[in-house]
């Protein structure tokens, strides 16, 4: 169990003026924001970020639609935080994903799906780094996390 999961708010939900209402929404369900920072991804950032899927018939699109505004991103602190943290996202198609969940609640479709979790405990450790350096993550009594 990891203690720390990364969260990103899409350009959809962030263009929609729905960024407050999503982090108060996960902080509701007992994560604890730790670090955060809105920043428009460069295409070589986003590439990166979601270098797994290069070669799926999603990614171009994919690195067009998270390119297109502002994200917000998110270190979440949580005793179960990259579990609890996909439970409380839903399903990556909002039709699919359960009531309650913030797709549900603020996703439009599959590929424009409001809100990104990290899908491992390697991922949350691999993504935090990206977006955030030791100093800016804030752990318990402000301290330095080593995010494991
Ligand atoms: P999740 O975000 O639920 O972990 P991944 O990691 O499989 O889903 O996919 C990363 C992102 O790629 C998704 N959030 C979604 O925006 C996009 N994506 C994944 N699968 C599809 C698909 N079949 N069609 C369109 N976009 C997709």
């Amino acid at each position: 169990m990891s203690k720390m999961t990364l969260g990103m708010i899409k350009p959809d939900a962030v263009g929609a003026g729905k960024a407050g209402a999503i982090i108060a929404h996960i902080e509701q369900q007992g994560f604890r924001v730790a670090a955060l920072k809105m920043l428009r991804l460069s295409r070589a950032m986003a590439r990166e970020f979601y270098a797994e899927h290069d070669g799926k018939p999603f990614y171009e699109p994919l690195v067009d639609f998270i390119t297109s505004g502002p994200v917000v991103a998110m270190a979440l602190e949580h005793p179960d935080a990259v579990k609890t943290f996909r439970q409380v996202i839903g399903a990556t198609d909002p039709a699919l994903a359960g009531e309650g969940t913030v797709r549900k609640l603020f996703a439009q479709s599959k590929s424009r799906n409001a809100v990104h979790g990290s899908d491992s405990e390697a991922s949350a450790g691999r993504e935090l780094k990206f977006f955030f350096s030791r100093t800016e993550i804030l752990m318990g009594e402000n301290r330095v996390n080593e995010s494991e």
